[in-house]
């Protein structure tokens, strides 16, 4: 009798064990969480950054957090030389955390709630091609609220912290010298002409926010290097090493893998502004910058052509820089944002041209990309190979008659790759 109630008491204690682990499991884990980064020995978070503030606040915790800023998010992981081609020793491992230092760097990603599949698909194959082995954090920018599914759908896909930041209304607006009437003009004009976004404000106020304010959000103050993702890009290859090391070991600032002649019909006096910019500002622009790849004619005017910001790998100091900021905020009182389309492709691509020295500008071509409607495959079956590439090198722009890539190379004494001569049509 004394046996048997000692053993419906083991049960009752059993039970309870088994309920209370499940009640654990259910409430500590997180819908659709992924990757798990712990496995790596990586700390991963997510936070909210407040409209205008610095102020990082723990919103949801998917698999466990690491306090502290995003710069010291990762441990030491020793000073291993890159693995840059397949005679490196670790080329061949990508499994597992890469060893070596991480850069304080993010990827950055500008984007509306709606956008969140389109952003999955993103986040998903920068994580399969690279963000896997290092982990880097994520920083994504809205002008509206961050919606539940956002969050949950984007920090379960990214391996590093994730962090959502509200654009203060003044990065997101009308500058108080625009004059609305005459912006509206413009927009009516440029839909009767069929211009591509050219009735649109929105496209406008995130032009502008590119250009002149992405760098300078609370929380990407906290990083120096960045990387921006658009939703719905695709990347080809397997990145064997890191392209923020790179660019910082190789004394890099600015990066692009696609380059192509700008709608001219958006920029009508953006070589104007520019040119009175230099004029004001003699002492911003650089010796031996890439006024080549600009201009046919020493300056006089602009060629259009321009390297595509929908893929940058950069350097945040140089943006939050005084000559930079003095040409954002030149071309801002010229208010061609609103009274034309500038973009922010041309823009970031005056400015890496004129205040860098050429050098400092980096076309990876070991990085395959698209977004829509072109592709960057690497030139040289060898190349793709190597690197486990799934794109058709017929696709490749950078030879084409439009792409700007072939001037880089020209203006730069750089030598192009073998093959390039039969992909130029
Ligand atoms: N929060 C927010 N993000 C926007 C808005 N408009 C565009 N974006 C984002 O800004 C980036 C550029 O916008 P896109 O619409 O991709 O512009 P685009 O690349 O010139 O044109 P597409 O060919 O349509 O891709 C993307 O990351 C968008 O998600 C907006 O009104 N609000
Ligand atoms: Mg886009």
């Amino acid at each position: 009798m004394a046996a048997g109630s000692a053993r419906i008491v083991r049960y009752i204690l059993f039970a309870f064990f088994f309920i209370a682990v499940l009640y654990f499991i259910s409430h500590s884990s997180y819908d659709g969480a992924g990757l798990s980064p712990e496995s790596f020995g990586v700390g991963k978070g997510s936070s909210v950054g407040g409209k205008g503030s610095n102020h990082d606040q723990t919103s949801s915790n998917p698999i466990g957090s690491s306090p502290g800023s995003p710069s010291t998010s990762h441990q030491d992981l020793g000073e291993a030389p890159m693995a840059m081609t397949p005679a490196d020793a670790g080329w061949d491992n990508l499994l597992g955390t890469a060893p070596g230092p991480r850069m304080n760097a993010t990827f950055v990603t500008l984007a509306r709630n709606s956008d969140v599949w389109e952003i999955a698909r993103s986040i998903r194959q920068v994580e399969d091609r690279f963000n896997r082995r290092y982990n880097y954090d994520w920083v994504f920018l809205n002008d509206k609220p961050f919606d539940a599914t956002f969050k949950k759908v984007t920090s379960s896909l990214v391996s590093g912290k994730t962090h959502y930041g509200e654009i203060p209304k003044e990065h997101w607006s009308f500058p108080e010298w625009i004059d609305q009437d005459k912006a509206k003009k413009v927009r009516e004009d440029m839909a009767q002409r069929k211009i591509i976004y050219g009735d649109s404000v929105s496209y406008r106020h995130m032009c502008r926010f590119e250009s002149g304010f992405f760098f300078r959000q609370p929380l990407m103050m906290n990083y120096e290097w960045y990387w921006r993702v658009e939703p719905s890009i695709e990347l080809f290859c397997d990145i064997h090493y890191d392209p923020f090391r790179y660019m910082a070991e190789n004394k890099k600032k600015y990066s692009f893998v696609l380059s192509l002649y700008e709608y001219v019909e958006t920029i009508p006096t953006l070589w104007d502004s520019t040119k009175k910019f230099i004029k004001n500002f003699p002492e911003h622009i650089a010796e031996g910058n890439s006024m080549g790849f600009l201009s046919d004619d020493g300056g006089e005017s602009y060629n259009h052509c321009h390297f595509w910001s929908n893929f940058e790998v950069g350097n945040l100091n140089w943006l939050r820089s005084k000559p930079y900021l003095d040409y954002f905020e030149s071309l801002d009182k010229d208010g061609g944002f609103f009274y034309e389309r500038w973009g922010d492709a041309p823009v970031h691509s005056i400015a890496a041209g004129l205040l860098l020295k050429k050098e400092e500008i980096h076309f990876f071509n070991d990085i395959a990309y698209y977004h829509v409607p072109f592709t960057h495959c690497p030139t040289g079956e060898k190349t793709r190979l190597e690197l486990g590439c799934h794109c058709n090198p017929k696709d490749n722009f950078d030879w084409k008659g439009y792409s700007c890539t072939s001037r880089f190379f020209e203006t730069n004494g750089l030598e192009k790759p073998e093959g390039y001569e039969n992909q130029q049509d």
